[in-house]
């Protein structure tokens, strides 16, 4: 079974929360038959969300909890706590966290009590994007905290070489989750016997997710996809990733999302118009 997963844009307008955007978004990701949404990843603007932010997400999509997985990472222990246990009561399908960031040389046993508490209240899958958050998550640290009475189910691994996330099943079993981060990647990670993938991309292309990542497909086409993806996640990048996915999304699928929050700043008209001439030369949804 391959998991799509959508680490979901946050919509702002003047920097609050446009929830009733958030709300639609969600639905049509849901109806494009991405598997599960991911609330306050990277691409969601997970760091620069409050708690009671990433609450009122949650509680937006009630009748859809069992389709959530909230990142209740943090630099606050007690607040990410208070999100694991609001995950659990709400029967969220399970929590994800980053690892304690930002500061240099965060010592291993912190970063596997971290964890043990965290998956002791509700399974959870570990947030490892290292170029983020300046810390790596090993196989070796999972082990310790799932020795240790936590539950790590899986990891989300956001490093380019697939090497690495096939070294977590590797170490930790065959039952272990290991989804693909980069959107570059996701074809061959499933054909690689992976879990599925947590691709940002999916916020703007869900359709092309699941071809690229269907292994009934002959290769050539899954590859075919996984290509568009690559080019519309660089256009993405070239401009601005934590910006360009919510102009990606309004021009593709044609919806408005709202914009980021600053410090990441929306782009501007001459950078959303090149944007879109680009992107259409690449794709346009049928
Ligand atoms: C997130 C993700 C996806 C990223 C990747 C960004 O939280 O946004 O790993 O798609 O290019 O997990």
């Amino acid at each position: 079974m391959t998991h799509r997963i959508v680490p979901v844009i946050s919509p702002f307008g003047a920097n609050t929360l446009d929830l009733e955007k958030f709300r639609r978004h969600a639905h049509a990701l849901l109806e494009d038959k991405m598997d599960f949404l991911f609330i306050a990843g990277t691409t969601g603007l997970g760091p620069s969300l409050t708690s009671e932010e990433k609450l009122l997400m949650t509680n937006e999509l009630k009748e859809v909890s069992s389709k959530l997985i909230l990142q209740v990472g943090s630099l606050n222990l007690e607040e990410s706590v208070r999100l694991a246990e609001h995950a659990k009561s709400s029967r969220l399908h399970a929590i994800a966290a980053y690892p304690p960031y930002f500061f240099p040389r965060m010592q291993d046993d912190w970063v596997v009590k971290y964890f043990t508490t965290l998956s002791k209240i509700h399974p959870l899958i570990a947030y490892n994007y290292p170029l983020a958050t300046g810390y790596e998550i090993s196989p070796g640290i999972i082990k310790k905290v799932n020795q240790g009475g936590g539950n790590v189910i899986g990891v989300k691994d956001t490093l380019p070489e697939l090497a690495h996330m096939l070294s977590f099943k590797y170490e930790l079993g065959n039952d272990f989750l290991v989804y693909s981060g980069p959107d570059t990647v996701v074809t061959s990670a499933t054909r690689s016997g992976l879990d599925g993938s947590v691709a940002g991309s999916a916020n703007y292309v869900p359709e092309l997710l699941i071809k690229a990542t269907n292994i009934d497909l002959p290769l050539s086409e899954a590859l075919a996809a996984q290509k568009t993806i690559a080019t519309l996640a660089g256009l993405s990048r070239k401009y601005g990733q934590w910006a360009a996915n919510y102009n990606l999304v309004k021009i593709i699928r044609g919806y408005d999302v709202g914009i980021p929050r600053e410090p990441i700043f929306a782009l501007g008209k001459e950078a959303e118009e090149k944007l879109t001439t680009e992107a259409r030369a690449v794709y346009t949804r049928q």
